[in-house]
């Protein structure tokens, strides 16, 4: 399946997703950065030069969608019935970003609580922590907090956040609204909050495409920061 942003809006219509695209339109995204969008490419996994690569751990309760969502970033495609993750792997993601090509690698982990000690040395070297609830799961809601102690107690101080809200396409078992998502990744500083849904496709690609331009602007941000201080 082409990995395009087509294939995204195509994937959304095929699974009847367009009112969850629109309420999005609407509510659920920061436009704050709209005008860059344009900037974006998404390029092919096995593309292989890139100009920056970045490490990106996601992190998260068993359940919420994690390994869906970084399969569905990596391959345009939706799992169903997916085993719980025991290993530590990562998916490649690139992007043209202005002139410049990114690398993530996206590093999936397992949020089942007996090997949740193990993920602490995958803090290390992250430049940022996707952490993962589902809408339909308040407990993975509560969890948060638990998570975001665990990541700063163990990431280096630059570390960004980004949370995001899974399972946007369940709509009918909703229990987290959007606004509660939104007020954590504001108490808590985060770069960014938003919805998605690695079934329907909704948001993942942004969300990746988000994730290089904050980390990549973070990056200027120092090179600058350097030449001045030199
Ligand atoms: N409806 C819906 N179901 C989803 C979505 N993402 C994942 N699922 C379902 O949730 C199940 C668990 O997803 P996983 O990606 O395995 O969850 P995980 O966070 O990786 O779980 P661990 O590996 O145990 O930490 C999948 O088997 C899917 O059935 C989504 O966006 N929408
Ligand atoms: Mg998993």
């Amino acid at each position: 399946m082409s990995h395009s942003e087509n294939s995204e809006n195509k994937e959304l219509s095929k699974n009847s997703n367009e009112d969850i695209d629109k309420k999005n339109k609407n509510e659920n995204i920061d436009d704050e950065d709209e005008d860059d969008d344009n900037d974006y490419e998404i390029l092919s996994p096995d593309y292989f030069k890139y100009d920056y690569n970045y490490k990106i751990i996601v992190i998260g309760d068993s359940g919420v969608g994690k390994t869906c969502l970084t399969y569905r970033a990596s391959t345009g495609e939706y799992q169903d019935k997916i085993s719980p993750t025991l290993s530590f792997e990562f998916s490649p993601f690139f992007l043209r970003y202005k002139d410049k090509i990114l690398k993530l690698e996206i590093w999936d982990t397992c949020g089942q609580e007996v090997y949740r000690s193990l993920i602490n040395s995958f803090f290390k070297n992250s430049s940022l922590a996707i952490i993962v609830y589902s809408i339909d799961n308040e407990n993975s809601f509560l969890s948060l907090e638990e998570w975001v102690r665990q990541c700063k107690g163990n990431c280096s101080p630059n570390t960004k956040f980004f949370l995001i809200g899974n399972k946007a396409d369940m709509k009918d078992d909703r229990v987290i609204s959007y606004e509660k998502g939104k007020e954590i990744m504001e108490k808590n500083n985060f770069e960014k909050f938003m919805e998605t849904s690695a079934k329907s496709g909704f948001n993942v690609n942004k969300l990746f495409c988000e994730v290089g331009k904050c980390l990549y602007k973070e990056t200027l941000k120092n090179s600058e920061v350097n030449k001045v201080s030199r």
